[in-house]
């Protein structure tokens, strides 16, 4: 019976300090000078919500602790002040290790116009989805329909390795951005 007990505490152990190194969190950044996003809700209780540049940046983070590796659907929503465009940005958090990323596929916002946010679109001898730019790299954009939530591409993103657009905000419009993630860890490169 001890032993046993013994083989749970060492089993319980092992994997805690796995977790704790599997930190990587998703992170979304909205951006725009002119407008202020403001009543900002979601209803998961997981989104956390951080407004800066006196509302006119707001970061929407999803913390390590409920990232899962199979697609789980998130979404939030926050009214814009005026019309325009909103840089919006989806990545991973900071300091993750080097063969984890966050995955992204079929982002919606309602209220809004957001372009090509199942990444199946590309223009003619483009190599990034079209309408979508960042720091990512050409092997971050993945074509599996298998492993894609909708259609046959996704993205794989980092921290400094986001992919990014401009999505059409009208004043007053409420918007809800709806988007499907999951968290993909990479063999190490031989
Ligand atoms: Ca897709």
């Amino acid at each position: 019976m001890k032993k046993n007990i013994l083989k749970l505490t060492l089993l319980f152990l092992v994997s805690l300090s796995l977790s704790a190194m599997d930190s990587i969190g998703s992170s979304v950044r909205l951006l725009n000078q002119e407008v202020v996003m403001s009543e900002v809700s979601t209803s998961s209780a997981n989104v956390s919500f951080k407004q800066k540049k006196e509302g006119r940046r707001l970061d929407v983070t999803i913390d390590s602790a409920f990232l899962s590796s199979d697609w789980v659907p998130h979404s939030f929503t926050f009214t814009p002040s005026a019309s325009g465009r909103v840089n919006i940005e989806f990545r991973g958090t900071k300091g993750a290790p080097e063969n984890l990323y966050i995955a992204y596929d079929s982002l919606t916002a309602e209220g809004a116009v957001l372009r090509n946010g199942s990444f199946e679109d590309f223009a003619p001898e483009k190599p990034n989805p079209k309408f979508w730019w960042g720091g990512f790299k050409q092997e971050q954009v993945i074509k599996h329909s298998e492993h894609a939530q909708s259609g046959s591409t996704f993205v794989l993103t980092r921290y400094g390795q986001g992919v990014r657009t401009n999505m059409q905000v009208t004043a007053n419009q409420p918007v809800t951005i709806s988007y499907y993630i999951r968290r993909v860890t990479l063999a190490p490169a031989k």
